[in-house]
């Protein structure tokens, strides 16, 4: 009987499919999945610019997209007031047992949370259409390639992964009859009832969101949000929290890195990958215009790297996406003129004012606010209002192929060998401009200390200091303390072929409240000195946190900015360095017996370092 009720409920849901799918595991999942969110209809995406163009001109006639009359092919959406960016405090990594979860992740077991989450799904896809993407982290040739399945009601999400994912029969393809995949199960959480207009941006309320990830199964259940890392699970979801389980299991790091290669003027080629907190210059630092004079750089990645040791030996990083979804706010021509390029079309914007004349702004913006906008709550905006046109976390998601920067390397299945690891994180005080650690342990060690003020990629209060250790504090699927001691393995393995570890800090103030250091491209001057510390071309001094550079080790040739500034920000107060001890004291205490004794060791030496 509830076998003819379920073939009487398949036959009158329309599927739309325009490829064979052979899978009978993702036949099995698209139609169970189907059954629980009861959608009107399910469409299996091909990736194409047909259906981009289709989605994107429903989305225009239903009034959630607005299409940009100043860039080609260019969407500004206006979210929710509620949802507008990740939801840490409601994202889950469910084990059964908490501990492997660890202190810095929130948890839920598994049988309660899908309890739970089954019963927000049941029939939550009511009046929409299903949608299932089959997409590609990474290019579908390289060896690291990862399949992932989402499952969706929001077309915005579709369009957003034509984007930041390869997307298409391909990947369906290359799955064959039983190839595995990442199932990624979405919803908006919002039902339609019979003859119920929609809104333009459908979200449920912050206590129904869940982003959940169950690393035993490879399973991802994400509910009620649209916006992002909660929705485009791809990225955050499969790419960091599932891909570093995996990557631990398998020997390999998942990491929340750009991706940079930078050119001496003598042609050798040096590979960096930089972790800092969300909002913090990754994608600047990761499209920078070097101003050290006979220096290039080209991009590989802004967000998220892959690392595997090659046949040689060293470890070698690739980008898993294929675009980019940064802040718009505080992006300029200053700042990041290639990221600017990047934007001119085929672009999606998110929580950005509009200009009356079709385009649209951000704070930080090179044009000067416009007279009259619309900022991002659909509002008339005028310069003299005291809140913001854009939200802080207004976002631009652009195709990497775009990037006038973009290495031709960047999509190399094997990815590119790396010389230089550096962590860092905003801090308006204590940490100076950049350390170099004295080995990998230390690295380590700087690493599972990082700490930055927060910003408004999480929702939550912005600008308290927090710990991020290697900025994956949101993003790692398992104890951090195992994450920790995966690291120092890592090392193990990598021998003499290790990358060397560096700590940054652009943002550091004087006590006037102004930058001690310019920045932007500037930064490449800090590139510059790491670089040549490999080959031994430059000093440092020793001091009790690392190797610095002294003011002259830096290239600051052309370099317009008060010299004694750089001093300061080159400056280390160890009353400062000790007062924060206490704080680590209880930052590693939280991860009790698990913490790795080479990180008990680096800390007491650290201590002893600094007189303690
Ligand atoms: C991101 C983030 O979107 O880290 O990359 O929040
Ligand atoms: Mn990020």
């Amino acid at each position: 009987m509830a076998k003819t009720i379920k073939n009487q409920v398949a036959q009158e849901r329309r599927e739309t499919v325009a490829y064979t799918v052979k899978n009978e595991k993702l036949k099995q999942w698209v139609h169970e999945v189907a059954e629980l969110c009861e959608p009107k209809e399910i469409y299996w995406c091909d990736g194409s610019q047909e259906e981009y163009d289709r989605l994107m001109s429903q989305m225009v006639a239903h009034g959630a997209a607005i299409a940009l009359k100043k860039r080609p092919n260019s969407f500004l959406f206006r979210s929710d007031p509620s949802d507008v960016a990740r939801v840490e405090a409601r994202t889950y990594i469910s084990y059964p047992d908490k501990d492997e979860a660890g202190p810095t992740n929130n948890w839920i077991d598994p049988v309660s949370l899908k309890k739970t989450m089954l019963d927000l799904y049941k029939g939550c896809m009511k009046g929409r259409t299903m949608y299932v993407i089959p997409f590609s982290m990474a290019p579908l040739d390289s060896p690291m390639a990862k399949i992932g399945i989402e499952i969706t009601d929001s077309p915005y999400v579709v369009c957003n992964m034509h984007i930041m994912t390869r997307v298409g029969p391909q990947v369906i393809e290359a799955l064959g009859t039983d190839g595995e995949f990442i199932p990624c199960l979405h919803s908006v959480g919002a039902p339609l009832a019979e003859g119920q207009e929609d809104a333009l941006w459908p979200c449920a309320p912050i206590e129904k969101k869940y982003i959940s990830h169950f690393p035993e199964e490879n399973l991802i259940w994400s509910y009620g949000s649209g916006y992002g890392g909660n929705a485009l699970l791809g990225k955050k979801c499969l790419a960091l929290r599932i891909a570093s389980v995996i990557a631990r299991r398998e020997g390999w790091m998942a990491e929340h890195m750009l991706i940079l290669r930078l050119i001496s003027p003598e042609g050798k080629v040096y590979h960096i990958c930089a972790a800092f907190p969300s909002a913090c210059g990754k994608t600047n630092l990761a499209m920078i215009l070097p101003t050290v004079p006979g220096w290039k750089a080209e991009c590989l990645g802004d967000d998220i790297a892959w690392l595997k040791i090659g046949p040689d030996g060293r470890l070698y990083a690739i980008n898993p996406e294929s675009g980019f979804f940064g802040v718009a706010p505080g992006t300029s021509h200053d700042s990041n003129p290639a990221a600017m390029d990047t934007l001119e079309k085929n672009c999606i914007f998110t929580n950005c004012a509009l200009t009356d004349d079709g385009d649209v702004w951000w704070e930080g913006h090179d044009d000067p606010a416009p007279e009259h906008a619309i900022d991002w709550k659909g509002r008339d905006w005028t310069p003299d209002n005291p809140e913001p046109a854009a939200h802080p976390n207004a976002r631009f998601t652009a195709p990497a192929a775009q990037c006038p920067v973009i290495s031709p390397d960047w999509e190399k299945p094997q990815g590119v060998p790396v010389d230089i690891f550096i962590f860092g994180g905003r801090r308006t005080r204590v940490q100076p401009l950049v350390v170099e650690a004295f080995d990998w342990d230390h690295g380590v060690f700087l690493g599972a200390t990082a700490a930055s003020e927060t910003t408004a990629a999480n929702i939550g209060a912005v600008g308290n200091l927090r710990r991020d250790p290697f900025a994956m504090k949101p993003f790692c699927g398992y104890n951090m303390a195992d994450y920790f001691a995966h690291w120092f393995a890592m090392g193990d393995r990598l021998g003499d072929k290790k990358p060397r570890i560096f700590y940054v800090n652009w943002f550091r103030k004087n006590d006037e409240g102004k930058w001690l250091w310019p920045g932007f491209g500037d930064n490449s001057r800090v590139l510059k000195w790491m670089c040549e510390r490999i080959e031994g071309k430059v000093g440092a001094e020793e001091t009790p946190i690392g190797y610095m550079p002294r003011q002259d080790d830096l290239d600051l040739t052309g370099l317009d900015w008060p010299m004694e500034r750089i001093a300061e920000a080159l400056e280390v107060d160890i009353e400062a360095f000790k007062a924060e001890v206490p704080d680590m004291e209880q930052h590693f205490a939280q991860f009790g017996a698990r913490l790795p004794e080479r990180m008990k060791i680096q800390f007491e030496e650290y201590k002893k370092r600094l007189g303690l």
